[in-house]
């Protein structure tokens, strides 16, 4: 597995250089090459050619409160890539989970420049103060889609809300079994886009600094699903996180790594119009 082993090279070299090692083991961005970023029409073939070493399953999950792991009652995996073409970062998910409803969501928190930090949820500071940091520095996404939230959208950014809109947060997203709020066993899926600001401004993306991605760059990210099940008032014992970083929805410090990855070996560089069909079926001779 040669592929394996480029990453873990990368790996060793980080432990020895990066001081600053957030939550947990590092994490891969798998880099998308220019023209074979993923399709946001909720159907997850697009993703592929994306090895196994890039996945987060729930079985490698934490969880902040009581429940055991046990796959039946909450099962997911998260992948996340990157184009250098579009600049911007990916994320493909796959939850099953025994009791579905509309309070459950991925809340997912991003620190594209590695900053740490609080981002959000400020106490004693000016409403100004609020108003322009809130958010910025680092951002929170509540991810619902393909379920609609009981809050009335389907995916949204918190404190800055024109970042959670197209072009700078996009999804597709759908239901394999089950059905969105029926307290009933369910399989979703959903791949969504993200434009990465090093600094989201109040008044919009012209006054925001964006973030450019680079290989072997390392950005900070966590990601949380919280399984309420019988109860959507509270999250009562499941709150399963990607690297245990309990208090990373305000505060970057408590997020993990990831390492944009280089180029996988075998895949194709650039792509030339035509269909995904077309260019699976390329990959297929
Ligand atoms: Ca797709
Ligand atoms: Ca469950
Ligand atoms: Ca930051
Ligand atoms: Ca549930």
């Amino acid at each position: 597995m040669k592929r394996v082993a480029v990453v873990f090279a990368l790996a060793a070299m980080l432990v020895a250089t990066n001081a600053n090692a957030h939550q947990g083991d590092v994490r891969f961005m798998f880099q998308f090459p220019a023209g074979l970023e993923p399709t946001l029409d909720g159907e997850l073939d697009d993703w592929s050619i994306v090895p196994e070493v890039y996945y987060a399953r729930a079985e490698n999950m934490f969880n902040q409160y009581g429940a055991p792991l046990d796959l039946s009652d909450f099962n997911s995996f998260t992948v996340w890539g990157y184009s250098l073409a579009t600049n911007k970062a990916y994320l493909a998910y796959w939850v099953g989970d025994d009791m579905i409803h509309d309070t459950e969501k991925w809340s997912v928190t991003t620190d594209w420049d590695h900053t740490g930090g609080q981002f959000r949820s400020f106490k004693d500071v000016s409403d100004e103060f609020k108003e322009r940091n809130s958010g910025s520095q680092g951002q929170r996404y509540d991810l619902y889609g393909p379920t609609f939230a009981s809050g009335g959208y389907y995916m949204k950014a918190r404190d800055k809300e024109w970042a959670g809109e197209p072009p700078f947060l996009e999804w597709g997203g759908k239901y394999l079994k089950g059905e969105t709020n029926t307290f009933e066993p369910a399989e979703l899926q959903a791949e969504v886009s993200f434009v990465p600001f090093d600094d989201a401004h109040p008044d919009g993306a012209d006054a925001s600094i964006e973030h450019p991605f680079a290989v072997n760059q390392i950005v900070g990210i966590e990601s949380n699903w919280g399984d309420k099940d019988a109860d959507p008032g509270k999250y009562d014992d499941a709150y399963w996180s990607i690297f245990g970083g309990i208090g990373a929805s305000l505060n970057a410090d408590n997020f993990g790594d990831y390492l944009l990855a280089p180029l996988e070996p075998g895949l194709p560089t650039a792509v030339k119009g035509g269909t995904w069909g077309q260019v699976k079926a390329s990959f297929a001779e």
